[in-house]
């Protein structure tokens, strides 16, 4: 992995150059680990001039976004976009609603490259709000809902191929299960009751994966832009007004379905205990969130969703639970060469998470889907 060690002073100084090649005003104060992401190394610069003035500073994950420059296009396409197009929804105005901005280096660059290759990027940091581990209540779930819905609304009519594809395959559950079967015909040296349960659990609904790929091909589903991970600690809430302000996290902007981002934002949302809970049993997908969250969208999204649109609701919740266990099964049986870890189990624990999660939700179906059918005709 190429994840920065903080353990050294060096390291906290070449931090501090590093943030000094872009071009935010003044001497840097301090640049610390920042947030909770799983796959880039984000910092939070501060300035000493004024220590309010910060910037967000990121290293991208080359092993996971082999092109990290389509990701700086595609931001400048979304931003170009949404600034032509602000405001343009009725029932928005008055709120607060930013982006993050790309802070180009002195050289006038929209990234950096370090002597080893690493890819460096500065975005502006959006004031008096705050992201969130895990759900608060049905506020702030309805928050998230509009959030997503304004997101979506605002880049609904920016040609999908105006966006590079800058993670391939990503959220398309068949290949996972590909990955999957590699892996494990590879052989992965380890033995216990929860990978026995993880491996039953992916065998019996390997058939039904490729349920919104099937739609699709069908042509009943079509490509949109996406966030690709509006999962709940990616909504910025304001700290006095609590409402939602930002969606930030626009390394996934790019080509996909919108059911990849109502599974992600409802697998993520109506999960209270969160992604990184022990307490496997008590995991839960509350269908009162779900219902607060559909609400939300469905302020903004309703006018560009089709009426196959809704028939895959339901089956998007289930897959993306599903998918992200698969990921984090995989991931643990390969070794842990995906995602951030803390120890060696991390990802088969977060695995069984989004199993317990997807079992829950399958447990749920009929409640599930008379929310959607109740949403539908509201
Ligand atoms: C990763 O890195 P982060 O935390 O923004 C992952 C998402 C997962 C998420 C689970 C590019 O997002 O797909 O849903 O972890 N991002 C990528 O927390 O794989
Ligand atoms: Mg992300």
């Amino acid at each position: 992995m190429t994840h920065v060690q903080l353990s050294s002073l060096d390291v906290s100084t070449s931090l501090r150059s590093i943030a000094e090649q872009f071009d935010f005003v003044g001497e840097v104060l301090d640049v610390q680990r920042y947030g909770s992401g799983n796959v880039n190394d984000t910092f939070l610069v501060t300035l000493a001039s004024d220590p309010r003035e910060k910037a967000i500073l990121q290293k991208v994950n080359q092993q996971v976004f082999r092109h990290p420059e389509l990701i700086i296009l595609n931001m400048r396409a979304f931003m170009e976009h949404i600034g032509t197009t602000n405001g343009r929804c009725a029932d928005t105005q008055g709120r607060r609603w930013e982006t993050p901005d790309i802070i180009s280096t002195k050289a006038g660059a929209d990234y950096w490259r370090d002597p080893e290759g690493g890819f460096w990027r500065m975005t502006t940091f959006v004031k008096d709000a705050q992201t969130y581990d895990t759900i608060r209540d049905q506020r702030h779930a309805g928050e998230i809902g509009y959030a997503l819905g304004r997101f979506h609304s605002l880049i609904s009519d920016l040609p999908v191929e105006s966006l590079y594809d800058t993670l391939e395959g990503f959220h398309i559950t068949p290949r996972y299960l590909a990955h999957y079967d590699v892996v494990v015909a590879n052989g992965y040296h380890k033995s216990s009751p929860d990978i026995e349960y993880g491996r039953d659990f992916v065998a019996q609904r390997r058939a039904w994966a490729s349920v919104l790929e099937d739609a699709v091909r069908r042509g009943e589903l079509m490509l949109r832009p996406i966030h690709g991970d509006p999962k709940v600690n990616n909504i910025l809430i304001d700290d006095v007004t609590g409402q939602a302000v930002s969606v930030i996290d626009l390394d996934t902007v790019k080509p996909g379905l919108v059911h990849y981002d109502i599974g992600d934002c409802l697998r993520s949302c109506c999960n209270p205990l969160g992604e990184e809970t022990e307490a496997f049993d008590a995991v839960r997908f509350e269908t009162d969130l779900c219902q607060a969250i559909l609400e939300g969208y469905l302020t903004e999204a309703r006018h560009f969703m089709t009426g196959k649109d809704y028939d895959y609701i339901y089956d998007a919740v289930r897959l993306i639970a599903f998918e992200l266990g698969l990921r984090f099964f995989t991931d643990y049986l390969e070794g842990n060469v995906y995602f951030r870890t803390k120890d060696a189990e991390h990802n088969l624990r977060r695995a069984l998470v989004q199993f317990r999660l997807t079992e829950s939700i399958e447990a749920q179906a009929a409640a599930i889907r008379a929310i959607v059918a109740a949403q539908r005709i509201s």
